[in-house]
């Protein structure tokens, strides 16, 4: 029986250090290489038979890889290299923002970032064109609706992870409501009006007496009640009711939230 001589061996991988999924490859440098090896990945896969092997690492951690020789008959060679390969442990986007119900009485929105592991960039788009960096940013939606807001975070090594989440900016409008009026043609507060800011899609203004008679119905947000009944007859001093219904315009397919305030309103002469 001839023996033949022990190979020296030896191999080397192209990216030692990635992020999962990380695919590379390995390359036998084993001298003289021999044409049946084992390869023992350290994750607990092996490969055989093919003397430059690819191999996909799918957790992060530290890998040791064994290339294992067998030669002549019966003999085995085998060279371990411990911690070989790094498997980085990748970042995971994630974010908040604020306010959660952003309008166009309120459009600005503050983004905070909530991403775990160790990110070292933030990349932001905000669905209306615009885009950011930094780990908080700001921004100012222009105009009423749906919104996908994306967040990329980048680690060592380039790790990157992405998340988006959807941002709805809404229509609102906002009401202030005076609780007394004075009829009396002085000029002064003569007219009960409820002043609304924000645009509207529809608008009802209905006052009642006391047994629930209508006396006064607007559609629109200019006329105001003066005090006068349906026949144009000023009415006693007094406390009336009114109900006042405020429903902005939808977007993108959603309904306006129609606003529906009911209270009194006291008219003196
Ligand atoms: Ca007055």
């Amino acid at each position: 029986m001839v023996v033949a001589p022990a190979p020296i061996l030896e191999f080397t991988v192209d990216k030692p250090v990635g992020c999962p999924p990380h695919a590379l490859q390995f390359f036998d440098e084993s001298v003289p290489k021999v044409a049946f090896v084992l390869w023992r990945f350290g994750d607990g896969t092996i490969g055989d038979t093919f003397n430059d092997p690819e191999k996909t690492y799918f957790e992060p951690g530290w890998y040791s890889v064994t290339l294992e020789a067998y030669y002549s008959d019966y003999c085995r060679a085998s060279l371990t290299k411990d911690s070989f390969i790094h498997i980085l442990v990748p970042p995971v986007a994630d974010f908040s923002f604020s306010p959660e119900d952003p309008s166009n009485l309120e459009p600005e929105v503050q983004f905070t970032d909530q991403s775990g592991g160790e990110p070292q960039t933030w990349s932001w788009t905000f669905g209306d064109g615009g885009s950011g960096i930094g780990q908080n940013p700001m921004h100012t939606f222009n105009e009423p609706g749906v919104y996908p807001v994306t967040l990329t975070v980048s680690g060592a090594a380039g790790c990157e992870d992405v998340v988006t989440q959807t941002v709805i900016v809404s229509w609102d409008v906002r009401l202030f409501i005076p609780n007394a009026f004075s009829p009396n043609e002085d000029g002064v507060n003569d007219v009960f009006r409820p002043s609304v800011i924000g645009p509207v899609d529809d608008y009802t203004l209905r006052i009642y007496d006391r047994w629930g008679n209508l006396l006064f119905e607007s559609r629109d947000v200019a006329i105001g009640w003066e005090g006068e009944a349906m026949n144009g007859k000023g009415l006693d001093p007094a406390v009336y009711t009114y109900v006042l219904s405020v429903a902005p315009p939808g977007f993108d397919g959603f309904e306006a939230t129609v606003q529906t305030h009911a209270g009194e309103i006291k008219l003196i002469r």
